[in-house]
């Protein structure tokens, strides 16, 4: 999952260590507002040089300096704990901190009056559009407001991307229900898409214990292993649902019927990708970070690079057993990430930092912080915009980076071209399960917690695996969480519920 979130933050910010050169503003009333604040490429750590024509916009255009805070929390991220830990802080920062930050008491909340005043188009274009609930924000609450401005922009949720070729090939179509679903994958168990004169192809993906494989299939049942959603006004862990009873029984299923990988506990992402690559495996569940053609980290992406004659084709929402369509996984408003700023902030820098990230997501500020300054740094024919450097050296002319809290449309379209954006409003008309206190801190219980994630992970194993039958040790396991502390679990997921969110 980290690689995940690194991939995420690929436009944010990450600090980095800026070894001299640029000189200190006076501190006069009317000299530029000093800003300690982490900036850099959030892949390798670069940094803009000191006189970065990027930065300089910037600087120029809210009369601000920016001093780099020494280290990278995204590359370097414990001995950024360090410092914090140790009372040295930024001014602010985009990070996934928060409830340590809480704990520490080191930072400055913010109030919701604050954001939509200082931040009109995040605001607007970003939390009240992606997040109308304002979940990720109520995920925040702290003494005095909320503990930062949270990431949202365009969702990213999970869809199936089908090699088309191969269901062409079989004469199969894109399944639409759970029924077809597993209809198609037994006709490529039996068939030989690739046409190599073996069976050896797997319909679907599969890799470890984490949910998220495997959301196509919780969500089919309406459930999220690792969500809280509300039933009959109660709120309830997916692992301990009948939902999960039936998606595991369905997985077992699909195991043994070899949909995926026979390995898929241990299965390491590079052997999965060289799975695909060899055309072994025939659909891949992902969010379009991953599964866009326009995403070149993408096994999509690559896969057709190698074998130029595949064709995909995106498969939406199964309708489910209900009748509903299944919900599909993403990380929305559950996500980590937010701006933050500590405790030595200042209203005024406050107030200014975010005017700076709120004009960084708007379509002019995320042009100049994503693709620099035309002529220098990119160009733009018919519409696309080409860089006219490498990476590193965008990075250090202030392109290429920057400060960024969410994606929206533009910074979409920037990262994979027209065919992310078409990928991504797909993949945002596909229902998820919104977690109904989303990353909401339990500090009470976090040793159950730890005892049952061991239990739910070894039992997801055995169930799919076939080493237990799910129906005649369903209410063993589910004792051996009550064992573990799932009231507990629970009992401080509602209280957390009926404090931040309900009725809000
Ligand atoms: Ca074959």
């Amino acid at each position: 999952m980290k690689r995940f979130f690194v991939f995420l933050m690929a436009l944010l910010v990450s600090a980095a260590l800026f070894a001299g050169g640029r000189q200190a503003p006076a501190a006069s009333g009317s000299g530029p507002m000093e800003i300690s604040y982490p900036w850099g490429d959030g892949y390798t750590g670069l940094k803009p040089n000191p006189d970065a024509p990027v930065i300089q916009r910037l600087e120029e255009k809210f009369n601000v300096k920016f001093n780099w805070f020494p280290v990278n929390q995204n590359t370097n991220n414990e001995q950024f704990r360090l410092l914090i830990a140790s009372g040295t802080y930024p001014d602010a920062s985009i990070d996934w901190g928060t409830w340590d930050w809480i704990d520490q008491g080191v930072l400055r909340p913010v109030t919701e009056d604050m954001i939509a005043k200082n931040m009109p188009f995040y605001y607007t274009n970003q939390l009240l559009k992606y997040d109308p609930d304002k979940i990720s924000l109520l995920a925040r609450q702290m003494e005095g407001g909320y503990a930062g401005v949270p990431t949202m922009g365009i969702n990213a949720p999970f869809y199936r991307v089908w090699r088309k070729d191969y269901l062409d090939k079989l004469g199969l179509k894109v399944p639409t229900t759970l029924a077809e679903f597993e209809a198609v994958c037994q006709a490529i168990v039996a068939g030989d898409p690739d046409g190599n004169g073996k069976n050896d192809t797997w319909p679907i993906n599969a890799r470890g214990v984490h949910p998220s494989t495997y959301a196509y299939i919780f969500g089919a049942y309406g459930i999220m292993p690792d969500r809280w959603s509300i039933e009959d006004g109660k709120l309830i862990r997916g692992y301990v649902t009948q939902g999960y009873k039936e998606a595991l029984k369905a997985l077992a299923r699909y195991y043994k019927q070899g949909f995926f990988p026979r390995e898929f506990l241990t299965i390491t992402a590079d052997q999965e990708t060289a799975y695909y690559l060899d055309g072994r495996i025939a659909s891949i569940y992902q969010t379009p970070y991953y599964n866009t053609m326009g995403s070149v980290g993408g096994n999509p992406y690559k896969l057709k690079q190698k074998t130029p004659e595949v064709e995909f084709a995106r498969q939406a929402s199964l309708t489910g057993p209900s009748g509903n369509r299944s919900l599909t996984y993403d990380w929305g408003s559950n996500n980590g990430w937010a701006l933050h700023f500590f405790r030595q902030t200042t209203d005024e820098k406050i107030a200014k930092i975010m005017q700076i990230v709120d004009y960084c997501q708007s379509d002019e500020g995320a042009l100049l912080i994503s693709k620099g300054i035309e002529g220098l740094t990119y160009k733009v024919e018919n519409g696309v915009y080409t860089s006219l450097l490498p990476m590193e050296e965008l990075v250090k002319l202030g392109a290429n980076g920057g400060i960024g809290l969410g994606d929206t449309e533009l910074r979409v379209r920037f990262a994979y071209g027209q065919t992310g954006v078409d990928d991504y409003k797909f993949a945002n008309e596909q229902p998820v399960l919104v977690d109904a206190i989303a990353k909401m801190n339990l500090p009470n219980t976090k040793d159950q917690q730890a005892a049952l994630q061991v239990i739910y992970d070894k039992y997801f194993a055995d169930a799919v695996t076939g080493a237990v039958d799910v129906d005649s040790t369903w209410d063993r396991y589910l004792r051996d969480c009550a064992a573990a502390g799932q009231a507990a679990y629970t009992a401080e997921a509602e209280a957390v519920y009926a404090r931040y969110f309900k009725g809000r």
